[in-house]
């Protein structure tokens, strides 16, 4: 019998949620919990992940996983799944989820890749509020009103008022001046193509938009590409919209790409300070693409999956 379950911690439990025609009850996220169940979708903390997952896999489920806790994992597959579904094959319970950054610059990059090789990618991002979860939309909406009445506002979310503001900050130092977020955009890139040796030089960048990440993105290639055939490229390709017209002020925004589930693309032109390089500008609803859209995707694959194997 098919059924779905909501598990979460205490504070949570017992709570309940509608699903479509249902009220679900919250039941606690313990060990016991996982009897029975053939897949879980989740999204918390990496501290929680590491607890909780391996209770789900001795139990026989499947985790997709949404925390950042296992990406790195050589064990774990880190998988979106229009650009590397093959990984699915060598999972052992645990599958990764990237980070949504990420995800929507790799799927953008990955047909540049298969078709001339990505060398080089110097990429800024500018990131919803939404990416800190629920209190971080919160804080836009007090900062944003402080702001406008002339008062104070202390954030608690975010290190800066976030209103009327850029914060040139997400996450902690992690290596050498680059931040926990920036450093996974270099290292998920990279195992997600399977390719070590390409370069990526990030900056995360906060700014006060509710939903929608935003990147600029400079791809220099292993062989000289035309934004003619960047732009035909993504065309053809599985998860992407191209939204490019310059003069008719026409390219992706985040208040337009909320609420859906494609990775959006255009401003795209050759870089004009190299032999080989395309600009390009990207846009993605934070919590569908880069976060529960392809987590669902994840699952799909899997049911597939199953279902040619059984
Ligand atoms: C953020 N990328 O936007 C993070 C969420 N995973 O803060």
């Amino acid at each position: 019998m098919r059924r779905l379950r909501l598990l979460a911690s205490s504070r949570s439990a017992g709570s309940k949620v509608r699903y479509g025609d249902e009220e679900i009850t919250v039941e606690l996220l313990e060990p016991s919990a996982f009897k029975g169940v053939d897949l879980v979708i989740a999204s918390t903390p990496d501290e929680v992940s590491a607890e909780f997952a391996p209770w789900a896999v001795e139990a026989g489920a499947i985790v997709v996983d949404e925390s950042g806790y296992w990406r790195m994992d050589p064990k774990v597959p880190l998988i979106i799944p229009e650009v590397n579904p093959q990984a699915v094959e060598n999972h052992q319970g645990i599958i990764a989820s990237p980070n949504c950054s990420t995800t929507q610059m790799v799927v953008a990059l990955a047909p540049i890749h298969a078709a001339v090789g990505v060398r080089r990618v110097v990429v800024s991002t500018y990131q919803a509020t939404s990416g800190a979860g629920l209190a971080g939309n919160v804080e836009l909406e007090s900062s944003v009103r402080a702001s406008l009445d002339g008062q104070t506002h202390t954030p608690e979310t975010f290190q800066h008022p976030i209103g009327f503001n850029l914060i040139p900050q997400i996450g902690s130092d992690k290596h050498c001046g680059y931040t926990s977020e920036e450093m996974k955009m270099v290292y998920e890139t990279r195992k997600i193509l399977g390719d070590e040796s390409i370069a990526v030089c990030p900056t995360a960048v906060r700014v006060p938009v509710a939903i929608g990440h935003s990147e600029s993105i400079l791809v220099e290639t292993r062989e000289p590409i035309t934004a003619e055939k960047a732009r035909e490229l993504w065309q053809a390709a599985e998860g992407v919209t191209v939204v490019d017209d310059l003069d008719n002020h026409s390219y992706p925004m985040p208040r337009d790409c909320d609420g859906k589930d494609d990775v959006f693309v255009g401003r795209i032109r050759q870089d004009i300070s190299s032999d080989s390089g395309i600009a390009f500008w990207c846009v993605s609803d934070n919590l569908r693409k880069g976060a529960a859209t392809n987590a669902v995707q994840i699952a799909e694959l899997l049911a597939r999956r199953a279902v040619t194997s059984s």
